[in-house]
């Protein structure tokens, strides 16, 4: 199975950080989605990650993804049968995902363009999961793998990485939990990085990955 990544999107990265959490043999291949057009054919939303099966047939987005990789190895109890508040909690730090790269896109545009209104709804959203987390910081902060813990330490992660919110004096036990978790080898082994321009075909995957280097 070929998982196909982004270097820094939250989203690919919960899906890797689940193979490796599962110790399921996947090939992680970091490309550059935005001029990916051999994706469409997989993927019409022309989106990561997305998981290749076998030649043409591959499964998105990242909740399915982490879900099928549970179901090759499901005695792993990474995702519980029939939990809906660890599935709910699962979506809170997905949405969170959502709104905090919906918000990086934003400030990324150039100020006429830029809606300010946007990233203040984004910032409330924001705000918002984050008080919602740390209510529930009694399930979370556990050194027990399981894939609501997982997504929030990669959004949080993802949070500090593009600088969206200095959210550690509301979310103080998520901020100590955190400096353990990020310890964990499936979190060490898939954090966000940002690539080097290189110029030329942009189309191609990137060359370190071509090579199999890991970030
Ligand atoms: N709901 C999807 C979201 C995936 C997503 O938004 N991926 C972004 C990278 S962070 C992407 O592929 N963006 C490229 C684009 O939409 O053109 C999931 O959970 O996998």
């Amino acid at each position: 199975m070929i998982l196909l990544n982004g270097p820094n999107t939250p989203f690919g990265r919960l899906a890797w950080a689940t193979a490796l959490q599962l110790a399921t043999e996947v090939e992680n291949r970091v490309i550059d989605v935005y001029s990916a057009g051999f994706l469409d054919a997989l993927n019409p939303l022309r989106q990561i990650p997305t998981l290749v099966l076998d030649g043409d047939r591959a499964l998105f987005d990242s909740r399915v993804i982490c879900a099928y990789l549970h179901s090759l190895r499901p005695e792993a109890a990474l995702i519980p049968p029939s939990d809906w508040a660890v599935e709910t909690r699962w979506s809170l730090a997905v949405g969170l995902m959502e709104a905090s790269v919906a918000r990086t896109m934003e400030m990324r545009r150039q100020p006429p363009e830029r809606s300010m209104a946007s990233v203040a709804k984004h910032d409330q959203r924001i705000a918002r999961a984050i008080a919602g987390l740390e209510a529930q910081a009694d399930e979370i902060c556990s050194r027990k793998a399981r894939i609501d813990r997982l997504a929030t330490a990669v959004v949080l992660e993802y949070i500090d990485f593009r600088a969206v919110s200095d959210w550690r004096a509301a979310a103080p036990r998520l901020a100590r939990w955190l400096e353990i978790e990020t310890t964990r080898p499936s979190l060490v082994s898939s954090r966000p990085y940002d690539l080097q321009p290189t110029g030329g075909d942009r189309s191609i995957l990137h060359p370190q990955i071509a090579e199999g280097a890991r970030p």
